[in-house]
């Protein structure tokens, strides 16, 4: 039997997602001729940001730095309100993107595609919708997200819970009121460091169930003038960021290039006082060998517990609140906006759960050995099943039928984090394998949609039918990216980046640390060099 579902309207490029990296397929595949559709599961555009609508959500990269790159008219139309963009700038600014390029006139909206199969003999990619309805493409272009796929919580109960559950990853869109309620939030990542504070101020009592104690800095957000977002700035800030491994901005100099061993332990602690004060992910780049295992790591690990310390009188209190048993940086450093203050509150609780256990959900709240805590409101800030869970919710077949499942049950396995051996036609945008979530994912995202546009073109003019990443270079790819990982502390903590907070997912560190402009590179060389990490088929 055929695994390949029958043929509908075809498409040079079907692109599944209208998040940033759906939206910037479309206009730049769609002004290069290609005929595109996009099909998107949600009832409007904007991706992470059309879902995370909880209170305080908000980017972590600043909103300058995530503003596209390619229209110097939508950079004038439009102003950023803050350093950090909260959600709704975000999703606004989106939207006005697919209206100004015309964009949705090719986005089919509240479309899950359930199947994607790959019809060798036409060389074309047939879709299936949850719906049924059947498309298909020569070329498909998965732009499904990072964090998109919300995590079940493997917690007993959790449906018996009497109130509502709110989760961080869907939120209602017209907001929920918890004033005068007993909320219960589940999960301290960013999303609920993020959401803790501003419930805090509206609930009547807030229980936060934390398991781990992550590393936050703070955002020291602020409101942004037409000065800080001028041409020149933009133009300066998107230059300076292609030859920082995170893709972010700095000015030459201003990072400190001594390994932290090699400066006085005051000179380090100016270091990492100065880069607190300035706010943000940069602490990660306070020192050249912070991310490896060491001295270095351990040096910034102290100066976060001391600030926590700082910042929350009660010695018990804080003594949960710092983290314990893995290195700064193995899991993504949170960004916050008063967290920590928020436990100095009255109406505040912080329930250490490596104590005490979630034994249950019981209809009436939570129920940690030994006790029950009475709720009227439930939040899981849960996490994701980031980076592959998006791609394993579509039956993706490639040749001879094979499941993407199947061909990454021991983990994601990639050519560049952008094609998979044995999937021909089919490219995910920030796959595994590429700098994706350890970058600032615009710069990232843009990056892969010009080298997939790039690709196409080359193809069209070519009269190359097929191009499929070669197990030869795909292994090399891996090989390397887990090299690269090896002497870092990326790999050693429990995170999402591992796979280690999905149950049963198998353990492997997924995103390529190697940096930006190393990654950029040998995007650029495989393309310069005609694509000879790829097998191409003559039309
Ligand atoms: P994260 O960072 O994966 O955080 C999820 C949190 O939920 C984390 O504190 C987890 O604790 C906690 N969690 C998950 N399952 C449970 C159960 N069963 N019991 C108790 N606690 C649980 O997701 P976020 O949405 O906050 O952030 C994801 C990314 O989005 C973020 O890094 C930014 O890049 C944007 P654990 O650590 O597993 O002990």
């Amino acid at each position: 039997m055929s695994t390949v579902p029958p043929a509908g309207p075809d498409y040079d490029v079907i692109v599944v997602g209208a998040g940033y990296s759906g939206l910037y397929l479309l206009h730049q595949l769609r002004s290069r001729g290609r005929s595109v559709r996009v099909l998107e599961a949600a009832d409007g555009v904007g991706g992470t940001w059309y879902w995370n609508r909880y209170p305080g959500a908000r980017c972590d990269i600043e909103s300058v730095e995530y503003a596209f790159s390619f229209s110097e008219e939508l950079d004038k139309e439009w102003r950023w309100n803050e350093r950090y963009s909260a959600q709704p700038d975000i999703l606004a600014y989106l939207n006005t993107v697919a209206d100004k390029f015309d964009l949705r006139r090719d986005i089919q909206v509240n479309t899950t595609v359930s199947s994607a199969g790959y019809d060798e003999a036409a060389h074309r990619w047939r879709l299936v919708t949850q719906d049924g309805e059947r498309l298909s493409a020569q070329f498909c272009v998965m732009a499904t997200g990072c964090l998109s796929k919300p995590k079940t919580p493997d917690i007993a109960g959790l449906d018996s819970f009497a109130g509502p559950t709110y989760y961080t990853s869907s939120w209602p869109h017209e907001g929920v009121d918890f004033t005068g309620q007993r909320v219960g939030v589940i999960g301290t990542g960013s999303s609920g460091v993020q959401a803790i504070p501003l419930i805090a101020e509206q609930a009547a009592h807030l229980h936060v169930f934390q398991r781990t104690a992550n590393y936050i800095v703070p955002a020291h957000n602020h409101q942004l003038t037409d000065e800080d977002q001028t041409q020149e700035e933009l133009a300066a800030r998107r230059s300076n960021a292609l030859d920082c491994p995170l893709g972010v901005a700095f000015e030459a100099g201003e990072l400190n290039q001594l390994p932290a061993m090699e400066l006085t332990a005051e000179q380090r602690e100016a270091e990492f006082e100065r880069l607190w004060r300035r706010g943000g992910l940069i602490m990660m780049l306070a020192f050249p060998d912070l991310l490896l295992e060491g001295e270095a790591n351990e040096a910034a690990a102290a100066f976060l517990r001391k600030k926590i310390k700082e910042k929350v009188p009660d010695p018990a209190v804080a003594e949960i609140l710092i983290p314990k048993g893995f290195p700064v940086g193995s899991k993504r450093l949170c960004v916050d906006t008063n967290y920590y203050e928020t436990f100095n509150r009255d109406n505040v609780t912080l329930v250490d759960l490596t104590a005490t256990p979630i034994d249950r959900v019981t209809p009436a709240g939570v129920r940690t050995s030994p006790v029950e805590t009475e709720l009227d409101a439930l939040v899981m800030a849960t996490g994701f099943d980031a980076m592959t869970g998006a791609l394993a919710a579509i039956d993706i077949r490639g040749r001879g039928g094979v499941a993407l499942s199947q061909a990454w049950a021991e983990g994601p396995r990639t050519y560049l984090g952008l094609s998979v051996a044995g999937f021909p036609n089919l490219f995910t945008v920030t796959g595994p394998g590429s700098p994706s979530v350890l970058s600032n994912m615009r710069l990232s995202i843009e990056q892969h949609v010009r080298w997939i546009s790039d690709c196409i073109e080359y193809l069209a003019e070519h009269r190359i039918a097929s191009i499929e990443a070669t197990a030869a270079a795909q292994e090399s790819w891996v090989a390397h990216a887990a090299e690269v990982a090896a002497p870092t502390v990326y790999p050693r903590g429990a995170s999402w980046y591992t796979g280690a907070n999905v149950p049963g997912k198998a353990r492997v560190f997924m995103p390529y640390i190697g940096g930006v402009p190393a990654y950029r590179e040998a995007c650029e060389k495989e393309a310069d060099e005609g694509y000879r990490g790829f097998a191409l088929t003559p039309a």
